[in-house]
């Protein structure tokens, strides 16, 4: 099979360069993820994003997919992300999540070499090309937001929406239609202005090198309940495959940042 995998030795994130090319470590300059480090150096032309539809509520309906590496939800056309020292502008196309197991972090970028809970990547594509195959040409193709979560007792309500339909999409290629809501409320309250940015790759296959990474400092909380959702109700196979696989620990492993720069925003 050409799928890859995070677990098995044939398919794991080390295998991945046997079936695409592009993720082999001979070529991971500008690979992702990495480890960030609070005390690089402040870039005061890093202003806010300016994040458009984030704070309304979109028209039609939104998707929720299991597609067996993780939990996407694809957005529809209405938002987009500009600023920031970004080259362009970048449309919203889905939002997905990576985890840890029961009792193991799962983020995919550290800081300081300390492993979140979970990270939430919301995908962007640069609003001049047509298609993902396009933008995945260009070296500033994509342009991804990531979040790190982290756990505490209360629930979060916002994240609930979402969280509440896992178990619809608990098996490989089921899908979930879910009402809109302004994607505002899973975001941090405060220090949207804090950001570390780098250029990186896909932390996936293909693993292209065209995204536009921006990590923001302050996480997001959800509870401990709402983790294990994830950590518990989401299988890597299909509903009536013969051995059932949690989904788990879907992180790649750190990448070294070579001579590229990390910065982060000044304020
Ligand atoms: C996840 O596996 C998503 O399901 C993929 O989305 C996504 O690929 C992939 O992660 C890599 O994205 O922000 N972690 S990441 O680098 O967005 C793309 C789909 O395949 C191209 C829809
Ligand atoms: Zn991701």
């Amino acid at each position: 099979s050409d799928d890859y995998c995070y677990h098995e030795p044939h398919c794991d994130p080390y295998a991945w360069g046997n079936m695409f090319p592009s993720c082999h470590p001979i070529l991971e300059e500008h690979h992702s993820p990495i480890n960030l480090d609070q005390q690089m150096t402040r870039n005061s032309s890093l202003d806010s994003l300016h994040l458009e539809g984030f704070d309304v509520v979109q028209t039609g309906h939104w998707t929720l997919k299991n597609d067996g590496h993780s939990v996407v939800l694809q957005v529809g056309s209405g938002m987009s992300v500009s600023g920031g020292g970004l080259p362009d502008v970048y449309h919203t196309i889905q939002l997905h999540f990576h985890w840890g197991g029961p009792s193991a972090n799962g983020s995919e970028h550290t800081v300081d070499k300390r492993r979140y809970p979970m990270e939430m990547h919301i995908v962007n594509m640069k609003s001049i090309h047509p298609n993902l195959t396009v933008a995945l040409d260009d070296p500033t193709g994509l342009a991804v937001l990531g979040f790190f979560i982290d756990v505490v007792y209360a629930d979060n309500v916002h994240f609930g929406q979402l969280t509440q339909k896992l178990s619809s999409v608990a098996y490989r290629g089921q899908t979930a239609k879910l009402k809109p809501f302004p994607l505002m409320s899973l975001l941090p309250k405060h220090n949207m202005s804090q950001y570390y940015r780098y250029y990186g790759s896909l932390t996936t296959p293909p693993c292209s090198q065209v995204v536009v990474w921006t990590l923001y400092e302050v996480p997001v909380y959800i509870s401990w309940s709402q983790l294990a959702q994830f950590t518990s109700q989401i299988f890597s196979t299909e509903e009536n495959a013969e051995q059932v696989t949690p989904l788990q620990m879907n992180f790649r492993h750190i990448h070294a940042t070579f001579s590229r720069t990390v910065s982060a925003s000044s304020d």
